[in-house]
C-alpha cells in the first residue's frame, strides 16, 4: 500500500516567528520555495517587511505581521487572522549572558523563559484551534541542543530551551489523535548573524570566541533545510526529534578548533 502523500503546499499557510533574520528568515525563505503562503513575524517590522517583499517579487507568497510572541494580548490578536493553518515555526528566542549560575542575572533568566517557553507556549496556544483545522497541522518548536545537555555557563539559556523541549514532548502526547504533529529540532553551534552577539550583549569580539577555529559551524540554510525537510514529509510521518550539530561539534562541550 502506498503512504499517503502530504498535502501540497501550495495554498497552504506557514507562520514563522522570529522570521527576522537568521534561523526564520532562512526558513522563512525555504518554506515559501516550497511553496507555502509565508506569514513573517517578529518585533522588527522592517526586516520583516523587506523579506516579504524579496519573497513576493520573487514570486512567492508572504506577509509580514509584527508581533512580540511574549505579548499575549497581540498573539491572540494575530491568531484571529486566521481559520486554518498548515505549519507553525516556532523559532523565535534566543540567549542571554553565558554567566555561571553563581552570578547569573536573574534577569536574564527570566527573559530567556519568556522568549523561549512562554512565547512558544502563547503562539502554539492561539494557532492550535487553526492548525487543527487544516486537518493536518504541523508545530515546529527550535528548541537547541542546549535543551537536551548542559554546560558551564549555559545555564540559564539551558534551563530555557529544557523548558521549550519539555513543551514539544507533552505536547505531542496530548494531542495524539488530532490531525497535528509536532516537530522538535534541536541544532547545536549556527553562526548566524546575531544569535551569540545578542547572547554577548552586542560584543563582537566575545561573539567571534564562539566559532573561533571552528571550520565550519551550521549555517541558518542548513537549519532551515532540515526543518523544510521535516514539514513536508508525508503527514504520517512526525520526525519527533532531530538534534543537529556541525561535525567539527561531537557535544555540547566538545569543539574542534584549529587555533
Ligand atoms: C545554540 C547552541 O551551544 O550555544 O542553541 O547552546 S549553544
Amino acid at each position: 500500500m502506498t503512504a499517503p502523500a502530504a498535502p501540497a503546499a501550495a495554498s497552504r499557510i506557514a507562520v514563522v516567528t522570529g522570521a527576522s533574520s537568521g534561523i526564520g528568515a532562512a526558513t522563512a525563505r525555504q518554506l515559501a520555495a516550497a511553496g507555502y503562503r509565508v506569514v513573517l513575524t517578529a518585533r522588527r517590522k522592517d526586516r520583516i517587511e523587506e523579506l516579504a517583499e524579496e519573497l513576493n517579487a520573487a514570486g512567492h507568497q508572504a506577509t509580514a505581521y509584527t508581533l512580540d510572541v511574549t505579548d499575549r494580548a497581540a498573539v491572540d490578536e494575530f491568531a484571529t487572522a486566521f481559520r486554518t493553518i498548515g505549519v507553525l515555526v516556532n523559532n523565535a528566542g534566543g540567549a542571554l549572558g553565558a554567566d555561571p549560575v553563581a552570578t547569573g542575572d536573574p534577569a536574564d533568566w527570566r527573559q530567556m523563559y519568556e522568549t523561549n517557553v512562554i512565547g512558544t507556549l502563547n503562539v502554539t496556544q492561539a494557532l492550535l484551534p487553526a492548525l487543527t483545522a487544516s486537518g493536518d497541522g504541523t508545530v515546529v518548536v527550535l528548541s537547541s541542543t542546549a535543551g537536551h545537555g548542559t554546560y558551564e555557563g549555559g545555564a540559564g539559556y539551558v534551563a530555557a530551551k529544557h523548558g521549550a523541549h519539555v513543551l514539544a514532548e507533552t505536547l505531542r502526547l496530548e494531542i495524539v489523535g488530532t490531525p497535528v504533529r509536532v516537530i522538535e529540532i534541536a541544532p547545536g553551534m549556527v553562526k548566524t548573524d546575531e544569535f551569540a552577539l545578542t547572547r554577548f550583549g552586542g560584543d563582537a569580539d566575545k561573539a567571534a570566541q564562539v566559532y573561533e577555529g571552528v571550520a565550519n559551524p551550521l549555517t541558518a540554510d542548513d537549519v532551515a533545510d532540515t526543518i523544510t525537510w521535516a514539514v513536508t514529509r508525508p503527514s504520517h510521518v512526525n520526525i519527533d526529534l532531530m538534534l543537529i550539530r556541525p561535525r567539527a561539534q561531537a557535544s555540547n562541550t566538545k569543539v574542534h578548533r584549529d587555533l
